[in-house]
């Protein structure tokens, strides 16, 4: 090293220097982030405003950006909470039984013409193939499962995230609705639930077990695995879908349970 380069070393900074440094810096952050609110902000008023009518006024780009990820958003920002997860060795290899209301007196139940029915209205549905179902993103979940009665298992589930299947079928209008209702296909077993935990990041409908299809007595070829509820109100065996601002019909509920039943 020569010698002039070696005065060229510097002196550590003084607590006023530093300060002083740290202000530089922040302000030049305000500044550029500033500019680009600026811009950002002009791109918007500048853009196209939506056609007049309920939602008319909001400039197109945010109305858009509002529709697509609203709830997104709010599942993100009312369920921070999300149940403990396990490694997927802890999950037990021979999950329990429960109650098979609504499932074991169902002689009628052909699973190969099975379809998901989604109430859209009072006339319409749609039906909704277990094929069509897989196709979407698959997500995993290994969490303790807990029955009422007092038992529970590490249980390892698979199937597509409820919030995913509705916004795929286009349902956020209907999911703005307080509750949704789940029933088997017989209608022996039901159960209310309300959006929030619907929009819960760990909500699934859940079509594997220990990754092979769900069996019958464990709710084939869909359920619901939802870890916020106790097990009462993970519904095996789905065959309607329903959307309402009142509580829907629930089977334990008239029974004496608590409606909400959560954890
Ligand atoms: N269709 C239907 N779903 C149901 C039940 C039922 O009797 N019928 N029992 C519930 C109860 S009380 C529990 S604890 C879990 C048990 O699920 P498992 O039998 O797969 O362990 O399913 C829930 N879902
Ligand atoms: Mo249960």
């Amino acid at each position: 090293m020569k010698p002039t380069e070696q005065k060229k070393i510097k002196k550590p900074l003084t607590i006023e220097q530093k300060i002083k440094r740290r202000n530089f810096i922040s302000f030049g952050a305000f500044f550029a982030l500033g500019g680009g609110a600026a811009a950002g902000w002009k791109w918007l008023l500048n853009s196209p405003e939506e056609n007049a009518g309920i939602t008319g006024g909001t400039r197109a780009p945010l109305r858009r950006a509002l529709n697509k990820t609203e709830l997104f958003f709010r599942n993100f920002f009312s369920n921070n909470h999300l149940v403990k997860t396990y490694p997927k060795e802890r999950a037990a290899k021979t999950i329990r039984v429960n109650s098979l209301i609504g499932i074991e007196d169902d002689e009628d139940f052909d699973i190969k013409n099975w379809k998901l029915e989604v109430k859209i209205s009072q006339s319409k549905s749609l039906k909704i193939g277990i094929e069509e179902i897989k196709a979407l993103p698959k997500t995993e979940i290994i969490f303790d499962f807990k029955c009422v009665e007092g038992w529970d298992q590490i249980q390892h589930w698979a199937g597509v995230k409820l919030t995913d299947f509705l916004l795929h079928y286009k349902l956020d209008a209907l999911v703005e609705k307080n509750y949704m209702g789940l029933e088997t296909p017989n209608g022996e077993y039901y159960i209310g639930l309300e959006r929030d935990s619907v929009l819960h990041p760990q909500t699934i409908l859940a079509y594997e077990m220990n990754g092979k299809p769900i069996t019958n007595d464990h709710g084939a070829p869909l359920r619901l695995i939802i870890p916020v509820k106790y097990g009462i109100k993970n519904l095996k065996r789905i065959g309607v879908m329903s959307f309402s601002d009142q509580r829907p019909r629930d089977y334990w509920a008239e029974q004496g349970y608590d409606y909400y039943s959560g954890l």
